[in-house]
């Protein structure tokens, strides 16, 4: 239904059909924007989910990836350095709290039947299909385990920052034809002296009639899921079970319970989640989501809650860590 898709496509104000743009910020780190080159080149910058359909055969080769010179860097960013390699590397994505994989897929099925799909969404690991991104003589393969998988090289950038390249996409099964409906992906991007991006978002629609009515759903699913900062479970709202989360993972790599992509679960994580308490997704229609006042004077005791009850569980995490503690304790103990 074309002027439903519309609707929601006005609504959806960061999941884009184009190009990802990448930039870099003050501090070094490397930006993921949006470059439509097919609507009045608007650049914008940050956006991190992206949307494409795949072929009839499963095939694609957008989105490409974009550098731009410093005269068309849109915001307060910078230029990528020029003569230099741009790469990503496919990132495994942790949803609903508790399961981690690199391919998602939701089969677009109403299950309680209401004519809606937005209230059905629920991807899962993609295990029966694989999704290899290639440069030849370059590949990369996402399988749906929970694997982080090394990307390649896109392009050198130019001497003025800029670039444009494109990776074919190419979506399979191990048995047959793949699953018609939405895969889901994460990736970041890199380049040596700048830190890594946060990770980008890519659904990935097949091309079946069947898929369209759903769609929209999926990517708004995404908007609403996937870009809230320090919402670490997922669940569309930053809040105490983020915080539960970010402690049972205390002191691992994530992706689980990691909100600021560092790739270590610590205090910073519980400071982004503070920063954002109660924030939820912004949306064309709810700009204003990000003004939500966070609460500090809970937020202390919150904390200094939180670590008093580690400390006293001997739960303080594992590595460095727990032997600082150690050693703390010893030296109060005078040993
Ligand atoms: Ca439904
Ligand atoms: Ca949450
Ligand atoms: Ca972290």
């Amino acid at each position: 239904m074309p002027i439903a898709i519309f609707v929601l496509g006005s609504h959806d104000a960061s999941a884009v059909h184009s190009d990802i743009l990448v930039v870099r910020d003050a501090q070094g780190k490397l930006v993921i924007g949006s470059a439509d080159f097919d609507n009045n080149n608007v650049l914008s910058a940050p956006s991190r989910l992206f949307h494409r359909e795949l072929d009839t055969n499963f095939f694609g080769s957008d989105p490409g990836f974009n550098a731009v010179s410093q005269a068309n860097v849109p915001g307060d960013f910078f230029a990528l350095p020029g003569n230099a390699s741009l790469g990503f590397d496919f990132a495994a994505l942790s949803l609903y709290g508790q399961t981690v994989a690199n391919l998602w897929y939701w089969d677009g099925a109403d299950a309680n039947e209401n004519g809606d799909y937005l209230d059905d969404v629920h991807f899962e690991p993609a295990i029966a299909a694989t999704l290899t991104a290639r440069i030849t003589p370059f590949s990369a393969v996402v399988d749906g385990t929970a694997n982080d998988v090394a990307g390649f090289n896109l392009q050198t950038t130019s001497a003025t920052g800029g670039m444009h390249r494109h990776a074919n996409f190419q979506l399979a099964a191990a048995v047959g034809a793949p699953a018609q409906g939405l895969y889901l992906l994460s990736m970041r991007v890199r380049m040596d002296g700048l830190a890594k991006s946060d990770p980008l978002f890519l659904i990935l629609a097949t091309d079946d009639a069947s898929v369209a009515p759903y769609y929209p759903a999926g990517v708004a699913w995404a908007e609403e899921h996937l870009l809230v900062p320090g919402d670490v479970n997922t669940d569309a709202t930053v809040n105490i079970f983020d915080v539960n989360l970010v402690s049972a993972h205390w002191g691992q790599q994530g992706p689980t319970g990691d909100a600021n992509y560092d790739g270590v679960v610590n205090i910073f994580d519980i400071n982004l989640i503070s920063a954002n308490w109660n924030a939820a997704a912004v949306t064309a229609s709810s700009s204003s989501a990000m003004a939500t006042v966070p609460e500090p004077a809970s937020w202390m005791l919150l904390v200094a809650g939180l670590f008093a009850w580690r400390v006293r569980c001997g739960s303080a995490g594992s590595g460095p860590r727990r032997q600082m503690l150690a050693r703390q304790k010893s030296s109060l103990r005078g040993t």
